[in-house]
């Protein structure tokens, strides 16, 4: 769907993220996002394959998109919060322009920059990023409004061409687990779990 849902049909972005994990099957990528969107992906499935940004807001895309030059080869998967993208709209026109076909970009709209205080984010007041998206060049860009169509956009973008976006307004619940913070380790597992190391 092209049209944003209501805030008030919110999901769970952990039970999303438990639903992400469960279609991936061939060693996908997946870069995580600073704070929830990392924490929840710790609680859904570690994995080696995955990557949890520390402290640098709105770049799980741009790090996706070189994940994905890398290894054409291997699914790529970015997990956003609303206010990190924000943070980094150049990346979508620059995703656009390059146009990988194994990259997906997954954006969690809970509307506030929740873990520094729910401060409201621009998506609160209007801003639609499936619409930013779509205006980029990412035609392949949507609205999950609800859990089954989450799971059949996902699928989609994990068999189909892309690039592709996801967005899905989601709840305010705090962060499930904590993974490592420790960067060189992060970021040797990492590169282990793609062979690249
Ligand atoms: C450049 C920059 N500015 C501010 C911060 C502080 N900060 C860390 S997380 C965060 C909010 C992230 O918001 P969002 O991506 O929407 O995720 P949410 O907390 O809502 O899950 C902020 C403001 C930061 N880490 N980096």
């Amino acid at each position: 769907m092209t049209t944003a849902p209501d805030r008030d049909t919110a999901l769970s972005r952990l039970a999303l993220t438990r639903r992400l994990v469960a279609l991936l099957r061939r060693e996908e990528a997946v870069v995580a996002g600073i704070g929830n969107t990392n924490f929840d992906l710790a609680a859904a499935g570690d994995r080696p394959q995955n990557f949890y940004m520390l402290g640098s807001m709105g770049l799980a895309a741009s790090i996706a998109l070189g994940v994905a030059l890398a290894q054409p080869a291997r699914r790529v998967v970015a997990l956003e919060g609303d206010g990190s993208l924000l943070m980094n709209l150049g990346c979508l026109a620059t995703i656009a322009t390059v146009a990988p076909p194994n990259l997906a970009l997954i954006v969690w709209d809970n509307g506030a920059y929740q873990i520094t205080g729910g401060q409201l984010a621009a998506t609160a007041a209007g801003t639609d990023l499936v619409a930013v998206a779509r205006g980029a060049g990412i035609a392949r860009s949507a609205w999950a409004h609800d859990e089954a169509t989450f799971d059949r956009l996902v699928a989609a973008a994990l068999r189909e061409p892309g690039p592709a976006l996801i967005a899905a307004r989601v709840d305010a619940a705090p962060g499930a687990a904590r993974p490592e913070r420790d960067p060189v380790l992060l970021k040797d597992r990492f590169m282990r779990g793609l062979g690249a190391r």
